[in-house]
Order: structure tokens, then sequence, then C-alpha cells
């Protein structure tokens, strides 16, 4: 019988796993990614009898192999937070523990389920995961001084980083090596204290907003920016992070980030005022992309599309044609 470990290669897919792991070893086949690259189960190559964990990839992209596993006779453990449209499946070798409530990631799902046993990574994976309400709360409840709790945010939001990338080859370190580095540390702390990984994060992450921050707007106008990053993998790392630096320290303006990839195609990242005329996902949706309100995007785009993306995102944004 072989055990496959499914997860999204991002710090709440991590820390999920790993929690699981620490209460129940075994040695599995990894299955993981890119944070963007969520359909993750029709990847794995399970025959009846095997046994498949799911963490933190959505029921949406995985439903169909989902369904194949069960038929062909294979248990599955899927845990998630995401939402998918649907009824969730039933199966007798299906366990379904999924909840899509806004202040719950899935690690904090698999602490509950272990009460609270290596809680320490659920608070990682919390911050990770952009809820930093949620996991200042369930800090609370360990006997931790502040900067301890700091330095688990600081970890969450290096684990998250790293996951940002168009491919593998992209990021600073593949997902399935990094889970093999936290592996063996029951305590966060521990880790923190252990591995140089973490510097080098850390150190890659501030290294690749400086080289953003240095790049030359190609618009810099009253109501909207536009950056394009050069082809590499600290741009496609950093496009995200840089669209959120840029819409926090200019609230005025809308901003928008474009970087190629490698089959010459390109990925556009939107932030829009909170007043904008026109919702950040409104815009990209012209494009093939969506998002919300404030925050939108777009992959896929050929570069004949970048003209037109200019010149709407100065008819859009403007200040002088609002
Ligand atoms: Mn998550």
């Amino acid at each position: 019988m072989t055990f496959f470990d499914v997860f999204n290669g991002d710090a709440d897919g991590i820390c999920a796993l790993h929690q699981l792991r620490l209460a129940q070893p075994c040695a599995a086949v990894l299955v993981t990614g890119v944070k963007r690259d969520t359909a993750l189960l029709q990847r794995v190559a399970a025959v009846p009898g095997d046994q498949v964990t799911v963490l933190d990839i959505s029921l949406e992209r995985n439903r169909g192999a989902l369904l194949a596993l069960l038929q062909a006779g294979v248990q599955v453990r899927y845990f998630d937070h995401h939402h998918a449209s649907g009824p969730l499946p039933q199966h007798p070798l299906l366990q379904l523990e999924i909840d899509v409530a806004p202040e719950v990631c899935t690690s904090i799902i698999v602490d509950r389920l272990l009460g609270g046993r290596y809680r320490s990574w659920a608070v990682v994976a919390a911050f990770g995961d952009n809820l930093p309400a949620a996991a200042v709360r369930l800090a609370r409840t360990l006997p931790i001084p502040a900067t301890t709790v700091a330095a688990w945010r600081d970890l969450g939001e290096c684990l998250n980083y790293n996951a940002y990338g168009a491919s593998e080859s992209d990021l600073i370190c593949p997902p399935a090596e990094l889970y093999r580095m936290l592996a063996p540390y029951e305590e966060a702390g521990q880790f923190i204290a252990q591995e140089p990984v973490l510097a080098h994060i850390r150190q890659a992450r501030a290294t690749d907003m400086a080289q953003a921050l240095a790049c030359t707007p190609e618009i810099d106008a009253a109501g909207v920016t536009l950056h394009r990053l050069p082809d590499a993998a600290w741009a496609r790392r950093v496009i995200g992070s840089f669209a959120n630096h840029l819409a926090t320290s200019d609230q005025s303006r809308a901003h928008a980030v474009l970087v190629p990839y490698v089959d010459a195609s390109f990925s556009l990242s939107l932030r829009t005022p909170q007043t904008g005329a026109i919702s950040a996902a409104a815009f990209c949706r012209r494009f093939g992309g969506g998002g919300r309100e404030i925050a939108g995007g777009c992959d896929g785009l050929s570069p004949e599309d970048l003209p037109r993306i200019s010149d709407e995102l100065i008819r859009s944004y403007s200040a002088s044609s609002s």
C-alpha cells in the first residue's frame, strides 16, 4: 500500500501536512507545487488500496480527479478551506474535512482535529495565509511572549512567499524540500533556530522587492502606474507582493504590474483604490482575468494585448479622465 501526501506548496499546505504527519508519521510520496498550481490530484498515480491525503487545494479544480480515485477504490482524506461550487462529494472511501469560514485555513482545521497538539505550526500557517487576526487569537492560547509570535509571523510570511512563481524553477526552495526540512521540528521555534533556509528565503524576499522598487514605471500618471518587470524568476516571485506594496504606499492611484512568463505570455497584477470607478475585477475580466474589488489579475496575456492594456489603464484610471 502506498501513501500519497498531496498539498499546496504554500505555508498553509506545508504546515497542515506537517502537523498531520507529526501526529501520524508515515513515509508518503509527496505531490506539491507552486502556490498557483492547485490541480494536483490528477498527478496521483494511486491504485486500489492506496491512501491519499489532500491538503489546502480547492475541490473546484480537483473534483474530477477525486471522484476518479474514489471510483478506483482509493481511500482519500481531504482537508481544505477554499470555496467550491456544487455539492460536497460523498463516498464510503472519502473523509472530507472542509470549512470555508473566512477566518479558517487548512492548518487551523488540522489543529482542531489534533486538539492543538502542534499549534505553533497552525499559527505560522495562519499568518502565512494572510489571516493575522486568526493567528493572533490562536497564539493567545499558548504561554508565549510577543517576540515569539512575531518570529512565527515572519516564518509564516516567508514560507508563503517561497511558494510564489510560475513554476518550481522560479522558487527559492522547492516546497517538498522545504517540507522535509521542517518535518523534524515539533515546534516552530526549533526550526527557526536551527534551519538556515529561513534566513535564505528572508534575504531573497528583501532582494526581490528591492529589485522591483528599482524598476522605472512605464506609466506614472495622475491616477495610475504601470510597471513592467523583466523576464526573471525574482520578478515572477515578487509581482503580487510588489503590487500590494504599491497599493499600500500610494492608495490614491491604481497600480498595474506586468511580468513575462517563460512561454512569452504575460501576467498582470492590478490593485485599485477603494473608490475606483472600475473595480480591479471588472478591469481584469476584459482581458480574461478576474479577482476582487481592489485586487485582480490576468494570466496568459499575449504581447499584442499590452498596448491595449496600457491604453485602457489610462482611460479607466487616469485622474484627468475621471
Ligand atoms: Mn490555505
